[in-house]
């Protein structure tokens, strides 16, 4: 038994390096909360996904905080819950808020796996000691731009490039990328912008040989997803839809999809990440690791999941500097000229957090005791 003796929330402000814009709007910097969990000398750290406005999914920073602070921190003090599986048991019966859950649950493995000395891909039982990397490109002002910045994320080594795309934003730049790099692996991402009415247009996205196409439809609309997928051959992919196991075995059951992206903090943590990638695995559905362009603490998490054996696609996981001038963690996360990222080996994350770095992206802290 080791108790939690302290948590602490912190909300965090980090510029991009580069301007992310999807469906629903431009970010131009990350505002999230990192959550600390305190027992016997050793710190782990979480990372919550949630973005300042609700646009990606109805969580935000401050309703996560609220979450955490008011709800989940309380939870864990009153029944003296350490373990990562007995937090995501406890914490079923709140429902939804999964992106705060999943920060703190990640916190408790990585508090674990440094108390065991192990790294969380082999508590996790993953495999792989290396998992493939892919890059997630924005829409740009203009499609030279989104050209220039596909030509130098190539030469960088990633294998595969995914395009977020919107109505207007779709074919004319597929024409246009598809001319200049006829054999790259490449898919898209369209974050919910299209309706049932654009099902004849979608059909004409066949044309660019696509690995994929992710979450064209609203997330609750699973009927969008069944009805495109019998008129297309370009693989369909959720990811705003894929909520849940039980929402995973639902759009299995309507043939809504042939690949889940699993993200840890849409789904509610890793507990709820192993079961979708297991009922995937038992139906011979590949899986890959989705990304929120997370810091270096987020991202180390991710890439400990993405070890396990269903992960089979690349993953919207890329190095550090990507996203930031300056990461949290060190070393950086770098990729491989074949493409890859190497697994840290060390304890839990197997990274380790610059908590100088931290104090300065620091907006608001707070100490959470029993
Ligand atoms: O839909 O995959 C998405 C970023 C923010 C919100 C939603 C998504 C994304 C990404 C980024 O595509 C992928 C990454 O972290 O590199
Ligand atoms: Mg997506």
């Amino acid at each position: 038994m080791m108790d939690i003796e302290r948590l602490e929330l912190l909300l965090l402000e980090m510029p991009y390096v580069h301007f992310f814009e999807t469906s629903f709007g431009r970010e131009e910097k990350k505002t999230f909360i990192l959550v600390k969990v305190f027992s016997q000398g050793f710190c782990g750290y979480g990372e919550v996904t949630a973005d300042q406005l609700p646009l990606y999914s109805y969580e935000t920073t401050s309703t996560s905080w609220v979450m955490v602070k008011e709800i989940f921190a309380p939870l864990i003090f009153s029944e003296s819950i350490s373990e990562p599986i007995e937090f995501h048991q406890a914490s079923a019966k709140y429902k939804g808020h999964n992106m705060a859950k999943a920060g703190l649950e990640l916190a408790l493995w990585d508090l674990r796996a440094k108390k065991e000395s192990r790294s969380l891909r082999e508590l996790y039982g993953g495999e792989k000691k290396e998992i493939l990397s892919g890059v997630s490109i924005g829409i740009q002002d203009k499609v030279y731009d989104l050209v220039n910045r596909i030509e130098d994320f190539l030469d960088q080594g990633y294998p595969r490039v995914k395009l977020k795309v919107k109505p207007g934003w779709d074919i004319q730049i597929l024409e246009q990328v598809r001319k200049e790099f006829p054999d790259i692996l490449l898919q898209v991402d369209a974050n919910c912008a299209y309706s049932s009415a654009d099902i004849e247009r979608l059909q004409k996205l066949d044309e660019f040989d696509l690995a994929l196409i992710e979450q064209p439809f609203p997330s609750l609309d699973l009927l969008s997803h069944s009805k495109l997928k019998k008129k297309i051959h370009t693989p369909l992919c959720l990811d705003e839809s894929a909520v849940s196991l039980d929402a995973v075995r639902q759009a299995y059951e309507m043939k809504s999809f042939d690949i889940i992206n699993i993200k840890v903090g849409r789904v509610g943590g890793i507990v709820a990440a192993q079961k979708i990638h297991d009922f995937c695995e038992s139906k011979n559905i590949p899986v890959w690791c989705g990304g929120m362009l997370e810091s270096g603490i987020g991202r180390a998490h991710n890439i400990h999941l993405a070890t396990l054996p269903n992960f089979k696609l690349s993953n919207d996981i890329s190095a550090s500097r990507r996203y930031f001038a300056q990461d949290l963690i060190e070393p950086p996360v770098d990729i491989t000229k074949q493409g890859m990222i190497k697994v840290p080996q060390g304890p839990g994350i197997g990274v380790t957090p610059m908590e100088d770095r931290i104090q300065k992206a620091t907006l608001k802290k707070e100490v959470l005791t029993p």
